[in-house]
């Protein structure tokens, strides 16, 4: 049976897994689960990931969530794929487990928290919290300061000093690129300090192009979607402020 992988675009570790397999020319049948439409929750797509999340693969044989542990199955699983995305070498493969242990409670809690308490929460009408935003953004800082400071120290163009892309480069970078979504003024308050990473992730994008900008087509799309409702949202603020300074009669 053909590999199965059951995504949805919006979601940084499903677009990781998609970039993944279109780099090293794996054949594979995507299946949209509509997050918005709360398809991941539907009792056929949770026979498949139990968790209810995306991504997942099924390839006839068995099923997998979690999107780390799908990026070194596959890597493992398919022969073509060259070594320096999972490197065979002991030491050089429990480096990479070890950024992506680390990347769960660190940079994606941090960039994923800021970005529903900025973004998502006013574009859904949930409720947002401008303390957890807060907390999330000094997480989210200090941890683009630990890559650049422990992984990207060296001369290499990419973590651990690699000079091709690895699946750590490829999840990390993946979360990073959710903050494409963010106001202008607070992703580059965010990111501007850190210019190896920006580097690395314009390392990773030439890497793995045109894959890279296919896949994240529609979270370009998305950002000027929602900067178009922010700026819907502030006139009609602007509007309703002036009308509550008119006389009380008109
Ligand atoms: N640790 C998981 C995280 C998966 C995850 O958080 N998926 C999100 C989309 S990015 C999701 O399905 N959210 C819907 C929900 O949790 O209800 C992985 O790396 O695969």
């Amino acid at each position: 049976m053909k590999l199965k992988v059951y995504v949805d675009r919006m979601s940084q570790p499903s677009r990781a897994i998609l970039i993944f397999l279109k780099a090293n020319g794996i054949e594979f049948e995507e299946v949209k689960i509509d997050i918005a439409k709360r398809q991941h929750k539907s009792p056929e797509f949770k026979k498949i990931n139990p968790m209810g999340q995306v991504p997942a693969i099924s390839d006839g044989r068995f099923n997998l969530f979690e999107s780390h542990a799908i990026l070194t199955y596959l890597a493992c699983a398919f022969p073509g794929v060259a070594d320096s995305w999972y490197p065979s070498d002991l030491f050089a493969r429990a480096k990479i487990n070890s950024v992506l242990d680390w990347h769960h409670s660190n940079l994606r809690r941090g960039s994923a928290t800021f970005v529903l308490h900025t973004v998502l929460a006013p574009v859904f009408g949930l409720p947002s919290n401008p303390q957890a935003a807060a907390e999330a953004e000094t997480l989210l800082s200090s941890s683009l300061s630990t890559i650049e400071s422990i992984w990207l120290k060296g001369n290499g163009k990419f973590l651990l000093g690699g000079f091709r892309p690895s699946i750590a480069d490829l999840s990390l970078v993946c979360e990073i690129m959710q903050l494409e979504l963010l106001e202008e003024k607070d992703r580059s308050r965010i990111l501007d300090p850190h210019t190896k990473v920006l580097q690395w992730i314009e390392n990773t994008k030439n890497a793995t192009r045109p894959h890279f900008y296919e896949v994240h087509d529609v979270l370009f799309r998305a950002k000027t979607r929602f900067q178009e409702q922010r700026l819907k949202r502030a006139s009609n603020k602007t509007d309703s402020s002036d009308r509550s300074k008119l006389p009380s009669k008109m």
